[in-house]
């Protein structure tokens, strides 16, 4: 095989631009430009970092959730966190990265993860918030990445979306049920909403003109929307649900626009958001701490993985009756 001369990679670039302009999906033995799979790797392997991070603010909870029914829901879905985390580091490694490498990455905090899992959760109310909001956001910003160019990501999307469908929907029943109880029940709800609507809408991304990567994402059909199209579609999607559930969004400039058929709202505190990407938030230290103990723990189970896929390789494994 010869490498591409610079005339041809102008040719394949331009072919590359019209076969994801004409919606066909980019395979990960096809010619694609090093910018293209820079950017989803960045963009999968934050994704994927966010989902098992995620684990975190949840997880604390299982131990402590009030009947055996939200307790085993709970740990469905911090389970399912696993796997979305896990599919989506499998749909980056097709772009030639090893997964090993990506946690080392986030581990040592050269990759980010999202901001929103950063804040605490400081009641069982929080589960049920992080459920309808958190997720609801999740889902608002990932079904449109089921449509992405990036085949193995698209297709990853699909499952994770259906699976967030549900996560939202057991914290939006939790939530209902709490409403429907004792007044501290209800006011634990309220608090929970006013601290996590906020960097609920900061999940999105920075702002139209503060956002470096959207362009050429949107010019690949990575994205498909920009950050502030979603946020709106957030906040559309949420109010009704909020009054229907009985709480109050923590914003005075939250109203319909007529004129807009949609609503307008106040701003999020950007620099609030930068800080927690800087890694200054109220739980960034807890949480690296957490998953850097998490994967000492795990050591030894690498090891004796590797050891034994290098058996199985060379024929000396012993072989158990009825193992795969
Ligand atoms: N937090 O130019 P843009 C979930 C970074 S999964 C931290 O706008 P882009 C499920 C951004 O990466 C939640 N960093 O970037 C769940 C970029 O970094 P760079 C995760 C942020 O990529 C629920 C820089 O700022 N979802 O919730 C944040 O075009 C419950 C400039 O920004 C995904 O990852 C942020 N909020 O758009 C799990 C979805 N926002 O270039 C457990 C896939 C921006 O310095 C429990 N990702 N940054 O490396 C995306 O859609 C996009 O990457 C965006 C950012 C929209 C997040």
């Amino acid at each position: 095989m010869t490498l591409a001369q610079p005339a041809d990679t102008a040719a394949l670039e331009q072919d590359f631009q019209s076969l994801v302009e004409s919606e066909s999906r980019v395979e990960p033995r096809d010619w694609m430009p090093d910018a293209y799979r820079a950017t989803l790797i960045r963009q999968i392997a934050q994704h994927a970092h966010s989902e098992i991070i995620g684990m975190q603010p949840e997880g604390v909870w299982i131990s402590k959730a009030p009947t055996l029914r939200r307790k085993s829901v709970l740990l469905a879905k911090v389970q399912d966190e696993a796997g979305h985390g896990l599919y989506l580091y499998a749909a980056a490694e097709t772009l030639g990265v090893d997964r090993a490498e990506l946690t080392e990455n986030l581990i040592e905090g050269r990759q980010k993860y999202s901001s929103i899992f950063n804040y605490p959760t400081l009641s069982f109310a929080d589960v049920g918030v992080i459920g309808w909001l958190v997720d609801g956001a999740a889902i608002c910003n990932q079904v449109p990445l089921c449509r992405a160019s990036y085949g193995p990501y698209a297709r990853a999307m699909i499952r994770i979306c259906k699976e967030e469908s549900f996560h939202q929907r057991q914290g939006y029943e939790l939530l209902m049920t709490m409403m429907g109880g004792s007044r501290m029940q209800r006011d634990s709800v309220q608090d929970a909403v006013n601290r996590w609507w906020w960097p609920s809408l900061m999940m999105f991304g920075p702002p139209e003109g503060a956002s470096p990567n959207t362009a050429r994402s949107m010019a690949w059909r990575i994205k498909r929307h920009t950050n502030d199209e979603l946020r709106q579609r957030f906040v559309d999607m949420t109010v009704p649900q909020a009054d229907r559930l009985g709480v109050e969004l923590p914003d005075p400039e939250l109203r319909w626009n007529a004129d807009r058929g949609a609503h307008d709202f106040g701003t999020p505190n950007w620099d609030e958001l930068y800080e927690v990407v800087r890694g200054r938030g109220p739980c960034n230290a807890e949480r690296i701490a957490h998953r850097r103990r998490a994967h000492r723990e795990g050591d030894w189970v690498r090891e004796a993985a590797t050891a034994h896929a290098a058996k199985r390789a060379s024929g000396t494994a012993k072989v158990v009756r009825g193992a795969p």
